[in-house]
């Protein structure tokens, strides 16, 4: 089993840089199981598998976490909520990212992350590169089911001050598969296709 910290940094028992995955990048056989454990205090990150030229969009078919709200008043020693993929494919890489876009986007400020990269060509380095260049993050519907992973239950427990929220808290309601970096993405609630966040406006990275 691998074991990924999704976090900030702050108070943190596992030692979880701001806005990174840690480690980034692990390499595991077939049918283990990885390990992403919320547990950046205060964080709201989601695990979404994208595709390694669209690193901050959803893959079609992908895994994805939703978004995980863990607050500034959280226990280092809690018992961080969890999301437990089973690696079906060893021979393809698996990449994902962090769709939270407050107070910057985390997919451009390095949350990225791979299974099984490549040692050349498509490595994690070059994802991370391009990631790091994207002109968008788009936050994927949450899915079990991915490409070469699956997941068989939601992240978890969502008990106590942990919760599982539709949309980053703190960033303007954004049309599904539309989000831009450079629009303010407020100008249409109209469509069918936003989601109302849980949760009031803070300031969470
Ligand atoms: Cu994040």
């Amino acid at each position: 089993m691998s074991c990924l910290g999704i976090g900030n940094g702050v108070n943190d028992g596992l030692g979880t840089p701001a806005l990174a995955f840690t480690p980034s990048s692990v390499n595991v056989t077939k049918g283990s199981i990885v390990t992403f454990v919320f547990d950046g205090i205060p964080g709201n990150h989601t695990v979404a598998q994208s595709a390694f030229a669209r690193p901050c969009e959803p893959l079609s078919g992908g895994f994805d976490s939703g978004f995980i709200f863990v607050p500034p008043t959280a226990d280092a020693a809690s018992s961080f909520p969890t999301f437990n993929l089973t690696i079906e494919d060893d021979t393809k890489p698996i990449w994902f990212y962090c769709a939270q876009l407050n107070p910057a986007p985390h997919c451009l400020a390095g949350m990225v992350g791979a299974i099984n990269a490549p040692a050349t060509g498509n490595t994690f380095s070059s994802y991370a590169a391009v990631a790091a260049a994207a002109s968008s993050v788009v936050a994927p519907v949450p899915a079990l089911s991915g490409v070469n992973a699956f997941a068989t239950a939601g992240p978890g427990p969502l008990t106590g001050s942990f919760s599982g929220v539709a949309l980053p808290t703190g960033t303007p309601l954004i049309p599904i598969g539309t989000a831009s970096l450079s629009s303010t993405a407020t100008s249409s609630r109209s469509s069918s296709r936003f989601v109302t966040p849980t949760k009031s406006p803070r300031h969470i990275s």
